[in-house]
């Protein structure tokens, strides 16, 4: 430790800090304008000037490391002076309309003025610059007010890796523009508002928030979002009950300040006047709806509940819960269908998306979660990421991978069919075919047992079945593996050695690994890849999968899956079930694991399943091979969805009901590295809709078992008593970061890293296997290989953020990718429109002609209803999760 003089005070301070962090520390305030904790030091506005004893000139404290002994005064007479100077210089390029800047209040030049007493300035204006650019959808840019402190600039460098903003000119007519003059979205700008965040004074805002409140008026909430799974925490600015503006705290886990375009801009869809504010019933899905009281509907969805079980048995039911409500909501939703209608037929959205994860992962170490946090991404030596589009599904996990690569020297290897960004920042791609994950892997294994790069040690200590994995791997030489991927053999082997070579290995995945018909087994043989090099266990290793709904580990954590309740305590398990059936009173509680979704649509065909209650989730959008699902769903005698707006499922309903969204009520969600957090309620729920809890407690009561809850916490408190891995967890102890889970006590402090000591499992399970090819692949005549994904700026099925008019001024149609070679053959060019089909379907999209796309390989996201990208889909499934296989079909392309 060093020892500084601060203002007379002792400091005891790191000698890597400056004398800027030293005061900090001590409560010593200096004020800034350029300087973040999250950037590098620039030192260009020296409005935080110190005088150090025995040094002639001030200096800058954010930029002036700590000596010992250094004697420093913040708050000399040379040092106001100073400050003051340099006031009145930035403010002579200022335009002094404060009155009417938005910024006002929160402008940090404007407050400094007024400390330092500073009323004008004696300096000429030298640099006009162009009039205010109000041409973007979400950011207003007015570079008058602009100070020069580069933070934008920076921020964009070297947290983003974008690259949007420059300082043009020279001299004194240097200024911050955009590279090339360009509007910022052909200036390669994705939305994410760092720069906004950033600035000082009022030349970058965000537009929604602009002439509707000063900051002063605002009330601030604290919550999560609801969109991916790295739960990103989020600060509300409401005023009237109106949202307003969306920010993020710096000192707030796991984004410290950062959010992507969906989380900052993405919240207006809330006061859609599409969204649901009256429950719809009908008898017949060929009539319209008609609006109905709340008695009237629950009353109708408790009757025919009720009478369904009655004349066809408990196992005529089945319920799809939702991924994007609550745990609370998801708990009470498998505890309403276990208990109410006497059978495990309950599912989520996991099925299409990670239930390979739970599989392979439960199988290979003994649970299905993510092993480490995101924040150890930071400090990884090789990364693995695979099958990860991250920086357009998880953007803020995708800045730790850039800090891994761009400052901490991380190596980073790409598995991926397309080029995605991350290949920029990549040392090696694997730019396999897709649908060739286990040969790839396989391949890699052959190489670390080939040259003898596997951890032996930990292979004995804690793994069993080497033996039988270096028998099947055996014949995966570069050679062969090269034959089935597509890869280049040299690349394998480097890319073998380079994880092999490190302690510090951690591999990243995504759906390119699970959705597939050999998904679950593509997440094995990465357990296998971590197992044979001793990654895991550790910081800074594991295998982690990014899951993808804001709350996806949280509804499989609650026991919507249909052989497990909470924490996967087994339903077949009698001990469990006895326990479980003790505390909710019942009698008996169903013992036979119930139906994955894909089985559920199959017993509507075969007539034996005959109800269904969704809630918060779009099947007739999202499954693969929706002819058929829909079809299926059809034929129910009774479908209750319970939504926020009318979705292709609700479209199918007898009784939609209208719920809340997560501004509008209190719980928690649980993100991708398992941790639980609190969203609070911010807004009261719009007229006429209730919270998704509530209604599940009053079709409960209504059929004669009675549930209900003060407040979620008492949800929570249930769930914690019947939840070993929970115990440790009530509201008290989730304010501020949340917890990560297994929580054992209340005193427990959670559980970043899994498997530390020992496998859940005992030992970690090396499964030999072998690759299977995927259910269809391209034949004459259906040549091209068509793979499934995400964009950034659109989520599923578009309910939501479809419905934020900034978001759908950048981006609000899908085009289809293909290679420049494919395209070339068919006479292609990019904006044309062609006809896409396959054996289930066809639709019409345009087309963007790109080398993002593999050559023989075309891409199509999701997310826009008016072109439904899963009629094509869904040949084959997972083989032991029964996720569909939306990332490899065959399909022919014709121009139109
Ligand atoms: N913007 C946005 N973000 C989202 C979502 C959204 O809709 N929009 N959805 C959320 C949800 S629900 C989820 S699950 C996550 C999903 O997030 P990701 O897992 O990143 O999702 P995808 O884009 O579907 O697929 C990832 C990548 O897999 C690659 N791939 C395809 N086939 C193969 C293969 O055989 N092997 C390998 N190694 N890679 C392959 C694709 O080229 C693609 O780049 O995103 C979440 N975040
Ligand atoms: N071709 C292709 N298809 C895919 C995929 C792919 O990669 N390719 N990926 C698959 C994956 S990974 C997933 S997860 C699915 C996603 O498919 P879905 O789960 O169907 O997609 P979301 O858009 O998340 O839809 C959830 C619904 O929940 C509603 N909602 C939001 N918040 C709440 C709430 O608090 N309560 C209630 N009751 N409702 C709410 C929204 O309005 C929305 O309609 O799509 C799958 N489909
Ligand atoms: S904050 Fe130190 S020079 Fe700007
Ligand atoms: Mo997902």
């Amino acid at each position: 430790m060093t020892t500084v003089i601060i203002d007379g005070k002792r400091v005891e301070a790191d000698p890597s800090q400056t004398i800027l962090e030293a005061a900090r520390r001590v409560g010593i305030r200096i004020p800034t304008l350029c300087h973040d904790p999250r950037l590098k030091p620039s030192g260009a506005c020296r409005i935080c000037v110190v005088e150090v004893e025995g040094k002639d000139n001030l200096a800058a404290s954010c930029a002036t490391p700590v000596s010992e002994g250094m004697k420093v005064s913040t708050r000399s007479e040379a040092v106001l002076r100073s400050r003051r100077l340099n006031l009145e210089l930035l403010w002579s390029n200022h335009p002094n309309d404060c009155l009417t800047c938005d910024k006002a209040g929160e402008c940090s030049l404007q407050n400094l003025m007024y400390e330092y007493d500073v009323k004008t300035s004696r300096f000429v204006k030298q640099n006009p610059v162009p009039a205010p650019d109000e041409s973007n959808p979400a950011i207003y840019r007015d570079m008058n007010k602009c100070i020069m402190c580069g933070k934008c600039v920076r921020i964009c460098d070297e947290v983003q890796g974008q690259h949007v903003w420059t300082f043009s000119d020279r001299g004194i007519k240097t200024r911050v523009s955009t590279a090339f003059e360009k509007s910022m979205q052909d200036g390669g700008c994705v939305f994410c508002g760092h720069c906004v965040s950033v600035c000082p004074v009022g030349a970058l805002m965000d537009k929604p928030v602009m002439k509707k409140a000063r900051s002063w008026e605002t009330r601030k909430v604290r919550t999560v979002c609801s969109y991916c799974g790295v739960g990103c925490s989020l600060v509300l600015h409401i005023k009237n009950n109106e949202i307003l503006q969306v920010t993020a705290d710096i000192n707030s886990a796991p984004n410290y300040g950062s959010l992507c375009v969906k989380g900052r801009y993405g919240f207006e869809f809330y006061s859609s006047k599409d969204r649901l504010k009256t429950p719809l019933v009908r008898d017949n899905i060929n009539e319209p709806f008609r609006e109905a009281s709340w008695e009237e509907a629950i009353g109708l969805v408790a009757k025919r509940f009720s009478e369904i079980k009655k004349k066809y048995g408990p196992d005529s039911f089945g319920c799809l819960s939702s991924s994007r409500g609550t745990n609370e909501e998801n708990f009470l939703a498998q505890k309403f269908t276990r208990v109410v209608m006497g059978t495990n037929n309950m599912d989520n959205c996991a099925r299409v998306c990670h239930a390979p994860s739970v599989t392979g992962l439960r199988a290979a170490l003994g649970s299905g979660a993510a092993t480490n946090s995101l924040a150890d991404i930071e400090g990884a030596e090789v990364l693995i990421v695979s099958g990860s589009n991250t920086t357009e599904a998880h953007p803020v996990a995708a800045l730790k991978i850039k800090k891994a690569v761009r400052q901490n020297g991380a190596k980073l290897i790409v598995i991926d069919p397309r080029k995605i960004e991350l290949v920029k920042y990549a040392d090696i791609h694997l730019q396999l075919r897709a649908g060739t994950n286990v040969a790839l892997i396989n391949g890699l294994l052959h190489v670390i047992i080939k040259e003898g790069l596997q951890n032996d040690d930990f292979i004995e200590r804690r793994t069993e079945n080497f033996e039988m994995l270096k028998q099947v791997v055996s014949k995966y030489t570069p050679e062969e593996t090269e034959a089935i991927t597509g890869v280049p053999k040299e690349d394998i082997i480097k890319a073998a050695r380079m994880y092999a070579g490190t302690n510090k290995g951690m591999i990243i995945y995504g759906l390119g690994m699970t959705e597939h018909k050999a998904g679950s087994h593509g997440v094995m043989s990465l357990a296998n890849l971590a197992l044979i090099t001793g990654n895991v266990g550790r910081p800074n290793t594991g295998i982690n999968p990014l899951r993808g709904q804001n709350n996806v580990q949280g509804s499989c954590d609650m026991g919507a899956l249909p052989d497990v309740y909470a924490c996967y305590q087994r339903v077949d398990d009698p001990e469990a079930n006895r326990k479980h059936a003790e505390a909710w009173k019942v009698k008996k509680l169903p013992e036979k694991p119930g139906l994955k979704e894909p089985q559920m649509y199959r017993a509507i065909e075969s007539g034996d399943l005959k109800a269904m209650y969704i809630i918060g989730y779009d099947p007739a959008i999202s499954q693969a091979d929706i002819n058929k699902v829909r079809a299926s769903i059809s034929k129910l005698e009774f479908l209750a969805v319970q939504e926020l707006f009318m979705t292709e499922t609700a479209k199918l309903a007898h009784v939609v009901l209208p719920t809340s969204c997560y501004f509008e009520k209190d719980g928690t969600f649980t993100n991708a590295e398992r941790r639980v957090r609190r969203l609070h309620k911010a807004i009261p729920l719009p007229e006429g809709t209730k919270s998704d809890w509530d209604i599940i407690c009053s079709i409960a009561t209504a059929m004669g078992y009675p549930m209900s809850y003060n407040h979620p916490s008492e949800i929570m408190d249930e769930i914690a008593k019947l939840t070993p891995d929970m115990a440790g967890i009530n509201y008290k102890r989730l304010e501020g970061d949340g917890l990560v889970w297994p929580v054992w006590d209340m005193n427990h402090p959670g559980t970043p890293i899994l498997h530390k000591d020992t496998f859940k499992r005992g030992r970690g399970m090396f499964n030999d296997l072998m690759y299977t090819p995927s259910e269809e692949l391209p034949d004459e005549e259906y040549p091209l290989l068509l793979t499934t994904g995400r964009r950034l700026y659109q989520y599923n099925n578009g309910s939501m953020s479809l419905r934020n008019p900034e978001i759908c001024a950048i981006n609000s149609e899908e085009f289809m990718e293909i290679h420049p070679a494919d395209a070339a053959k068919l006479d292609i060019k990019s904006g044309e429109k062609v006809r896409v089909s396959s054996r289930r379907g066809s639709l019409e999209v345009k087309t963007e002609v790109t080398e993002k796309s593999r050559l023989g390989s075309v891409f199509l996201s999701f997310h826009y209803p008016e072109t439904p990208t899963n009629v094509l889909t869904g040949p084959g499934e997972d083989m032991l999760a029964l996720t569909p296989e939306y990332k490899v079909c065959a399909v022919k392309v014709e121009k139109m």
